[in-house]
């Protein structure tokens, strides 16, 4: 009965998480998963399994009526996904002069360009001219890249938000900050609350608007809290929105990428197809419509993890790759092409990886992409993820410490892949696919030998509907390969040792969130001040023993920004902080051990006696 256990611990797990007390006063989105306490401790099989209660979180009904948080489900927030659906019906109805914008910084801002994409496309295929538009902080560079430093700036965010929306008339602006923290989102915000006879903005989070960000933002008179709270006076007369539910604190501490990317996904594709078939095929956009979206996307988690064994398989052999300095390559077609080079990109700032750890390539690469700005390729090695690159610039290298992971659909030319499969066959054995196909269309019999029945395959069930429902198989499928992509990615660096307990020790901290995450992380391992966190930050960050006037009294941006360039920060500072020795001392320490987590364990550990 794993699913009743799994519903058991969940409660439980739900019970501690949201009580007052409980790592008060971090947001939800920054608290640890008690259901994920021991994740860097498990194998394979284990992650998979703590990754799916997780993961299931994200669908958890009200535990009681008057519970504290608004989950999904909750009828406050289906109200919210009707209203905002409708908008998006009187947008599409009349489009003249009108737009839709998504917008975010990170994964927010990527899943806002993929969705804006797709949903341009069913346009398309009705005859209609596109209405999405996508702003992402960073600018396209940081589709494929993590640019954690524009997130901070405000007025940068309301300038692209501007220039975007020039000579709009009605535009529909859904800013996406998973954490109800990006500054970059809340000018926008701010924009658009200037200018309500054009703008309806929506805010879509994961934290109570109590828990909203509210600390000053350099150069800005408001907070993020602030701007939240004029929306909620606003969302009375249906002229702002805030679609904030929560859906449990991540399996990777503050790792929005999870969860947060995966409920962005479902709320946002809930209600933008709700208003498109209410164009399209006339149908009503009501509360049981709403439901039932969100509970088709709810099968897709059921779908995913009854694949444990395959997911454990990946998982193990991906994981193996990186202990053994190899790497993983994501090879995708069409939008799941794009999952996987989100994926790899989101590596870098999480655990601390080098680009080369895993990387994501897809079938026509920028042709497909269909990005603002066009083929990025030419600003280096970082950008080249076209399959093509694949062939010409890892191919030749391949060996058998390295994993190349297929990811397709049976609306793919079949024969493209396995071409492709016969070449990564000839450098190593480590082949494995993921791939979706349905009741009507399977794949040929021959797929078990070319990879060699390493497969993890889920087969779909189709319904036999116009377009439209060719597309929402398609975002099904995107959904469960965010989901595998991952469990395989979070998975393999858990194996590597880049995670301790629940937390991403070795994150990079680019910015004002990831800044002040790590040093609330060395408080709470080592019970220091903020201060003392800060100063052994610093010092990790600028490999100094002493830091100057210049650089105590420099801005967090300026921190941020030297961030980039410094490696193992957060490790440092924790052995700093909890032997005493010297920034070189630890570093020496650290780079003697090779699995991080190892390393710093046994330091706090020691400190204990
Ligand atoms: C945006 C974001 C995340 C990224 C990292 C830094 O978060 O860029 O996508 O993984 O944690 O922040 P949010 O504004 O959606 O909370």
């Amino acid at each position: 009965m794993p699913g009743h256990q799994g519903e058991t611990r969940r409660t439980r797990a739900a019970q501690e998480w949201e009580s007052p007390g409980y790592e008060s006063p971090l947001p939800v989105t920054e608290k640890s998963n008690p259901l994920s306490r021991d994740i860097d401790r498990a194998g394979p099989q284990q992650i998979v399994r703590v990754l799916q209660e997780c993961d299931a979180e994200v669908f958890q009904g009200d535990l009681q009526t008057d519970a504290e948080y608004k989950r999904l489900y909750s009828e406050s927030v289906v109200q919210i996904l009707v209203n905002v659906a409708k908008r998006v019906k009187t947008i599409l109805k009349e489009p003249e002069n009108s737009l839709i914008v998504l917008s975010g910084c990170g994964t927010s801002g990527r899943i806002a360009f993929l969705l804006s994409n797709t949903f341009n496309r069913i346009l398309a295929r009705h005859q209609q001219k596109p209405v999405y538009s996508y702003t992402i902080a960073g600018g396209d560079k940081a589709l494929l890249t993590s640019q954690e430093a524009p997130e901070d700036s405000p007025s940068l965010g309301a300038q692209v938000l501007e220039e975007t929306c020039a000579g709009k008339k009605h535009v529909l602006f859904i800013g996406i900050s998973c954490g109800l923290s990006a500054p970059f989102v809340a000018g926008q915000l701010d924009f658009c609350l200037n200018n309500l006879d054009i703008f309806t903005p929506v805010l879509i989070g994961f934290n109570p608007a109590h828990m909203a960000r509210a600390e000053p933002i350099q150069g800005w008179p408001h907070t993020l809290r602030e701007v939240t709270e004029r929306m909620l006076d606003l969302q009375r007369g249906q002229r702002a929105f805030v679609l904030n539910p929560v859906v449990g604190p991540e399996a990777i501490s503050g790792s929005s990428r999870m969860k947060g990317g995966t409920a962005t996904k479902v709320l946002l594709e809930s209600l933008l197809l709700l208003g498109h078939r209410a164009v399209h095929r006339h149908s009503e956009i009501n509360h049981q419509a709403v439901l039932d979206c969100i509970r088709d996307y709810e099968t897709v988690h059921e779908m995913t993890y009854s694949k444990t064994e395959e997911l454990a398989d990946v998982i193990g052999t991906a994981g193996i790759s990186l202990q053994n300095q190899g790497h993983v390559y994501y090879l995708g077609w069409k939008t799941l092409g794009i999952m996987g080079i989100i994926d790899a990109s989101e590596c870098i700032p999480t655990f601390g990886a080098d680009f080369e750890d895993i990387r994501g390539f897809m079938s026509g690469g920028f042709s497909e992409m269909n990005n603002k700005e066009g083929d990025l390729s030419s600003l280096g090695p970082q950008f080249c993820i076209d399959q093509k690159d694949f062939l010409s610039t890892i191919l030749p290298n391949l060996g058998e410490n390295d994993t190349v992971i297929f990811i397709f659909t049976v609306d793919e030319d079949f024969a493209d892949v396995e071409k492709l499969a016969g070449q990564v066959k000839s450098k190593t054995s480590n082949l494995q696919a993921i791939c979706h196909e349905h009741g009507g269309c399977r794949f040929p019999v021959n797929i078990n030998n070319i990879f060699a029945s390493k497969i993890l395959r889920i087969t779909w069930t189709s319904s036999a509907g116009d377009a439209e429902d060719g597309f929402f198989m398609r975002l099904q499928w995107e959904l469960s390969t965010k989901w595998i992509l991952n469990a395989i990615s979070t998975g393999a660096h858990i194996l590597k040792g880049k995670v301790y307990k629940n937390y991403m020790i070795d994150l990079k901290v680019t910015n004002s969130k990831l800044y002040r995450r790590a040093i609330g992380m060395l408080q709470r391992f080592t019970g220091c001040s903020w201060m003392q966190g800060e100063r052994a930050l610093l010092r990790a960050l600028y490999r100094v023993e002493e830091l100057t006037e210049e650089m105590i009294t420099a801005d967090v941006s300026r921190h941020t920004q030297a961030a980039n360039a410094s490696d193992k920060v957060v490790p440092t500072a924790l052995v700093v902080l909890q032997t005493g020795c010297s920034v070189s001392e630890a570093q020496a320490h650290l780079r003697e051990g090779s699995v991080v987590r190892d390393a710093v364990e046994a330091c706090l550990t020691s400190g204990r006696h």
